[in-house]
């Protein structure tokens, strides 16, 4: 329920911010004893702190699924941009009025441009919130407002979107939170998927300090770079094996049909299946698959059974990743996966347009940052179909140096601090590929005295079937904000994660698995129901051999 509304207006540096909430520590908001409330909660749109941000705040008076809360909407550091457009970074903080001292960042995705409920979201499909669980919660949109890329085209947002509207969103959240409860956070955290996953790294990197815990999913590590080079290379393969439309144009979608797939995905299961000890449908240890898409080659003609030579082709080109004319590799390949077939891939690889307008996501999505954001300078009438792949990444490599975050693989100062670090991704992510989570986690480990000792404060879980943050045949519900707390907190390192398929999903409705630390697999134990992931157990390549 809506209490009221104030909004004040603020007008003091960060640091006089900051100074200023050290002083209010001490005082009125320190010595309240009780919770905060309603009122509590007005009184932070009424202080005399303000510059940072003009805010707006709401008390919720809870209801069956979320705790009370106040609600704080604010926008900070307005400005005109070279575009000559209005920018300003806005986010929502939510203050559970139970709280468990715990501050949780909640990533964004996409483009940004939005700002997202504060409730906290988990890993996966999995649904308890961090606000269900008494966490202060933040979002932000990234410091531009729209879901579109044209927010590139002023190199000021470009910057904001990478770095500087995320740190002034952690310092404005760090303010209000103690503003609001008198103290700051015992523990802070940080939790996102995909364009989140990279916040996530970038705050390991840019500052390490911020977060306790950080658990990321599918992390867009090198989105302006290799990842998005990959989305153009997919995107000119398939469409050179698609049919073509009255016009002459190919047809994106039918490059391949969905029972073109889904024999796919049986062959890849028929090959790779059993060799984690279950023949359940999920490829449990994908290292041990070996799939060659030309045994599906038609002996004839093309027909329900068999690919054409073409599709098949372009399948092993595809999976085997991007190269430049004299062979160099410009991205990882990806891993041959069940969940080939399922929507999650088709959205982004080939998308369900019928017409010469491809409308997957690497089209859409991946083709307007590249020519908005990623290209320094901006080429906005760019076409993704014409990219270069001797020429055009070099394009690319300005935004990358401050965008991507694959390039630091020691994480030094996150791990010196005590940083705790959970990596999650679906081996059949149709975007980032698991296999470069599995090359950053390996180069981790390298560069860390080994997996011991790496694993101490970083540990890898691949999340079989899974599509890109959710979804496909997978067991895609999983707890990822409560094994970062326990790791934290204590010192629980987590080697099997549980997870489920949640009831009433198309794949293995109320199924369990472990997740397994990598290069751990969840190996069936030969008795017991293969829907029960108690007849698990996380097992190395040397126990399976
Ligand atoms: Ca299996």
């Amino acid at each position: 329920m809506v209490m009221q509304r104030v909004a004040s207006r603020i007008s003091a540096s960060v640091v006089g911010l900051v100074f200023a909430i050290s002083a209010v520590q001490t005082g009125r908001v320190a010595a309240q004893p009780t919770a905060p409330d309603a009122a509590t909660c007005m009184a932070l749109g009424t202080g005399t702190l303000a510059g940072l941000a003009t805010i707006t705040t709401t008390y919720d008076a809870g209801s069956a699924s979320q705790p009370a809360h106040c609600i704080v909407r604010g926008a900070a550091a307005p400005r005109t941009g070279a575009d000559g457009k209005s920018y300003e970074t806005r986010f929502e903080l939510r203050l559970p009025t139970a709280w468990s001292g715990r501050f949780l960042y909640q990533g964004g995705g996409g483009n940004d441009g939005t700002v997202a409920p504060a409730v906290g979201r988990n890993t996966g499909s999995f649904s308890d919130t961090g606000l269900q669980r008494g966490f202060a919660v933040i979002t932000t949109d990234a410091g531009h407002q729209g879901p579109t890329p044209e927010f590139g085209l002023d190199p000021t947002a470009r910057v904001d979107h990478a770095y500087a509207a995320h740190e002034r969103t952690a310092t404005i959240a760090f303010a209000l939170v103690a503003r609001y409860y008198g103290r700051a956070p015992d523990r802070k955290y940080f939790v996102g998927c995909s364009g989140g996953g990279r916040q996530g790294m970038m705050f390991a990197q840019r500052y390490p300090t911020y977060f306790d815990g950080i658990a990321i999913c599918a992390p867009a590590m090198s989105v302006s770079s290799g990842a998005t080079i990959a989305a153009a290379w997919d995107s000119q393969t398939y469409l050179s094996v698609a049919p073509t439309d009255t016009n002459g144009q190919r047809i994106l979608s039918q490059a391949f049909s969905d029972a073109d797939l889904a024999l796919v995905a049986g062959s890849i299961t028929a090959a790779c299946d059993a060799a984690d000890g279950a023949t359940d449908g999920m490829v449990l240890r994908p290292e041990a698959c070996r799939f060659d898409p030309k045994r599906l080659r038609c002996a004839g003609a093309k027909d329900a059974s068999c690919l054409t030579s073409a599709q098949a082709t372009a399948l092993e080109r595809t999976f085997a990743g991007p190269r430049d004319s004299s062979g160099r590799a410009l991205y990882v390949g990806q891993a041959w996966d069940p969940g080939i077939a399922a929507p999650g891939w088709r959205q982004w690889k080939l998308g369900s347009s019928q017409t010469g307008t491809p409308n997957a996501a690497n089209t859409t999505l991946m083709a307007g940052a590249l020519a908005h954001e990623f290209f320094t300078p901006p080429d906005p009438a760019f076409d993704i179909t014409q990219f270069d792949f001797d020429r055009d990444p070099a394009r690319m490599e300005a935004f990358s140096a401050i965008f991507d975050t694959y390039r630091d693989a020691s994480l030094a100062e996150f791990r010196k601090r005590g940083g705790k670090l959970l990596i999650f991704h679906g081996t059949a992510d149709p975007i980032f590929s698991a296999l470069e989570s599995i090359d950053y986690y390996q180069r981790l480990t390298h560069d860390n005295g080994g997996s011991e000792s790496t694993g101490r404060w970083a540990r890898l879980f691949l999340v079989p079937g899974m599509n890109h943050c959710a979804g496909g045949p997978a067991t895609d519900s999983f707890d990822g904000l409560g094994a970062i707390v326990d790791w934290v907190e204590r010192g629980a390192a987590p080697s099997r994660i549980e997870a489920s398929a949640r009831s009433g999903t198309t794949y293995f409705p109320g199924r369990t698995r472990p997740l397994c630390a990598y290069p751990s697999f969840a190996r069936y134990n030969g008795s017991g129901s293969l829907e029960d992931g108690a007849n698990f157990v996380c097992a190395t390549i040397a126990d399976a051999q």
